[in-house]
């Protein structure tokens, strides 16, 4: 039985058993209600409800909403829960997440442990809280508290919890034996107030105020994303209606986005993380001490990143004042989080002091991971990795943080090339999750499991790329780009393209990206490509401006003109390069409408990402996914572009091989989501029916 049955003196434990974090399919349903009407016998004086394992219940069980629901459906174990004439608490250890808060706030008492963290993700899954969730919680906290929750998902720890009033104790002694005792001092005292959805919430014009400027400033962030604005409004029902009417409500919106595509491409996504973070074989080392090369932006990211996890990281420089430089930029960063109130002093104090300075490699020489990010020269990382080699112990791993390079050419120079893999971090390091692990013709698979294991225990999410130019990311990144270059040739304006792609939801358009990172990078890095291996009418206009002195924001202007780093309009000149660019290439102008425009970049970058399954970089299509949602600004309610290519469905299909046939058409890869060599549906999660 998922859910145990136990009886402590007059006491009856539910145990929820359903590892690995107790998720509610219909079996647990069914024995919460099973145990709240065995509560109501006489030998019972109240009821406790308590995880087994690590967590209490993290929720709906997410891999069932690919399916019609079946009952009893959550919201009336939730009801059962509430309305039992015995008092129920709930002993919190762990994850109360989604319906499993739900559950909780159903109980007349909730118990956690320091551990706990109480939280409603749903709108991070694409769907709203959808067993009274939405409606209880702003009649027990602050209903601002409530909908900041609901709206970001973000759990709060037993602390935060404590302090807005949503747990009424945090647990001293063995949760368990409290629990027991808590439940043995309310089972003799009246339920009356203790039923959330008999209460009523008070308010005002500011509150309703409040909440509607939380939720203009919710949809603006949430990129088209639906779920978080219909939370928000959820909430403002709470408040000016019955209960009765709101959860009705609340249960009718939570069904139609179980069912919505948003849904569908968020589960994806989830399921997907967490596929791309598993590993391939291989038993992962012991990691205890870190290097890393190099204190630049970069370099000093990686830093924090990996002292933030609790490391002790030795960060070496060439000499003392670039050291100097650089502890002095990651000090400046813990001191932006304290004053941001991202961190406290404490816990800056405690991270910065994790990292110690040094400008002699044999510093290193203890290190069981050493992670280059030096300049991007194969010749620097040649004399790197040579060194490394003399200094490091035989077993410790060697990363290099390259986004473009041969990871086979830079092992090569050492005499332990399995030992050499890419930890590919994407800046900056110490805030972006995505980490592409790449891995080497002779990287060990015992190398890459610990990579594996590192990137997890530094809260990164980590996708297994193999070696090409640019990996998986950049790769796809360059078609993205090679597209919205061709369209301006075609006859779109920067401003359009990025319009279209951020009304699209991605978090920048390509030209304003262009201008952010430098539009002489991109150029330096196609300086030192195989001609022939990209398409120089794309980036003509990209190499024009770089030539006149526009590198973008950093210079004023680029794409667009700036001044004090605000974009002040669209940089007149450019209209006449693209002109001369497209006389040169004998391009002719037309109307590109906004659609075509999506399309294109978005069906590039997923023509590329199947490709790149086919050759085996990727090992499945949702790690592509992963990559571009993670590092690249995709939607992420969209699901990544293979998954919003296969949701086109054949209209999409037509549309690539449309591409195929057109004047640049040589670029688009063969590979489409209808390959027998490409799984599309890792899993068996289908992209039609998975609402
Ligand atoms: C909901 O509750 C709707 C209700 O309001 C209304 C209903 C009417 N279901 O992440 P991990 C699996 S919506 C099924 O690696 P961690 C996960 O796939 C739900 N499976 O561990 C993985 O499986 P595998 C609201 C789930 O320790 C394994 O558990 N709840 C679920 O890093 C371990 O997961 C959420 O959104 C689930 N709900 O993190 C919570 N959760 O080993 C979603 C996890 O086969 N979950 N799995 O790959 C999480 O945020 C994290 O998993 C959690 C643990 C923090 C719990």
């Amino acid at each position: 039985m998922p859910i145990h049955q136990e009886i402590v003196g007059r006491i009856l434990l539910l145990r929820v058993d359903n590892p690995p974090v107790n998720a509610l399919s219909r079996v647990e349903r069914r024995g919460l209600i099973d145990g709240i009407v065995r509560g109501a016998d006489e030998d019972i004086d109240a009821v406790v409800i308590i995880g087994t394992g690590a967590s209490f219940i993290a929720g709906a069980d997410i891999r069932e909403f690919g399916q019609p629901p079946e009952p009893p459906h959550l919201p009336e174990v939730v009801e059962a829960i509430e309305a039992s004439t015995k008092p129920v608490v709930a002993a919190i250890a762990g994850q109360a997440l989604g319906g499993g808060l739900e559950v909780a706030l159903a109980c007349h008492y909730r118990l956690a442990s320091a551990d706990a963290r109480l939280g409603l993700p749903e709108t991070t899954l694409g769907l709203i809280p959808g067993a009274g969730g939405t409606q209880r919680l702003p009649r027990l906290v602050d209903p601002l508290v409530a909908a900041d929750m609901v709206a970001t998902g973000k759990p709060r720890n037993a602390t935060s919890a404590l302090q807005i009033g949503l747990i009424d104790w945090i647990a001293e002694r063995p949760l368990e034996i409290e629990a027991v005792e808590r439940a043995r001092d309310v089972a003799r005292q009246s339920l009356d107030g203790r039923r959330l959805s008999e209460g009523n919430v008070a308010t005002s014009t500011a509150i309703i105020e409040a909440l509607a400027h939380l939720k203009a400033d919710t949809v603006r962030k949430s990129r088209g994303a639906l779920a978080p604005g219909i939370a928000i409004d959820l909430i403002r029902l709470a408040l000016q209606s019955p209960y009765d009417a709101g959860v009705a409500e609340e249960r009718a919106r939570f069904l139609e986005l179980r069912s919505s595509p948003q849904a569908a491409a968020l589960r994806h996504i989830f399921f997907a993380e967490r596929e791309a973070a598993k590993g391939q074989g291989g038993a992962a080392r012991s990691v205890a001490r870190v290097g890393v090369i190099g204190a630049g932006t970069m370099g000093a990211g990686i830093a924090m990143s990996v002292a933030d996890a609790g490391f002790p990281v030795t960060l070496i420089e060439q000499n003392e004042a670039a050291l100097a430089a650089g502890l002095d930029r990651i000090a400046r960063a813990y001191g932006d989080g304290v004053a941001r109130k991202r961190l406290t002093s404490e816990v800056a104090a405690e991270r910065r002091a994790n990292i110690t300075g040094a400008t002699d490699y044999e510093a290193l020489a203890q290190a069981d991971l050493i992670i280059e990010a030096a300049f991007e020269t194969m010749e620097v990382k040649d004399s790197i990795f040579r060194r490394l080699d003399a200094v490091a112990r035989p077993e410790a791993i060697l990363a290099t943080n390259t986004s473009y390079l041969d990871i086979d050419a830079i092992a090569a120079v050492t005499d332990r090339p399995g030992q050499v893999v890419g930890l590919h971090y994407f800046s900056p390091a110490n805030v972006m999750k995505l980490l592409e692990i790449v891995h080497g013709r002779k990287t060990d698979p015992a190398v890459l499991a610990t990579a594996l294991a590192f990137a997890r225990r530094t809260g990164k999410i980590p996708v297994v790329a193999g070696v090409c130019h640019g990996f998986i990311g950049n790769r796809m990144l360059r078609a993205y780009n090679r597209e919205a270059g061709l369209l301006l040739l075609e006859g779109a304006t920067p401003s359009r393209v990025d319009k279209a792609l951020t009304d699209f939801g991605m978090a920048m358009g390509p030209f304003a990206v262009a201008d952010l990172s430098g539009i002489d990078i991109g150029h330096k890095g196609r300086m030192v490509m195989e001609p022939g291996s990209y398409e120089p009418a794309a980036f003509r206009v990209h190499d024009t401006l770089v030539s006149r002195g526009f590198h973008g924001r950093k210079t004023g202007a680029g794409f667009y003109l700036y001044c004090d780093g605000k974009v002040e309009g669209d940089n007149p000149e450019v209209a006449d390069i693209v002109a001369a660019a497209r006389e040169n290439f004998g391009v002719e102008a037309r109307n590109i409408d906004t659609h075509e425009i999506v399309e294109r970049c978005i069906f590039a970058a997923a023509a590329e990402g199947l490709q790149i399954v086919k050759e085996g970089i990727a090992a499945r299509p949702g790690d592509v996914d992963v990559v571009f949602v993670n590092g690249y600004g995709f939607p992420r309610h969209r699901g990544g572009p293979i998954f919003h290519l296969n949701q086109a469905g054949d209209v999409g299909v037509a549309a690539l091989r449309g591409y195929a046939q057109g004047p640049f058409g040589r670029w688009w890869p063969a590979a489409d989501p209808h390959d027998s060599n490409v799984e599309t549906h890792p899993r068996g999660q289908s992209t039609q029916d998975a609402a």
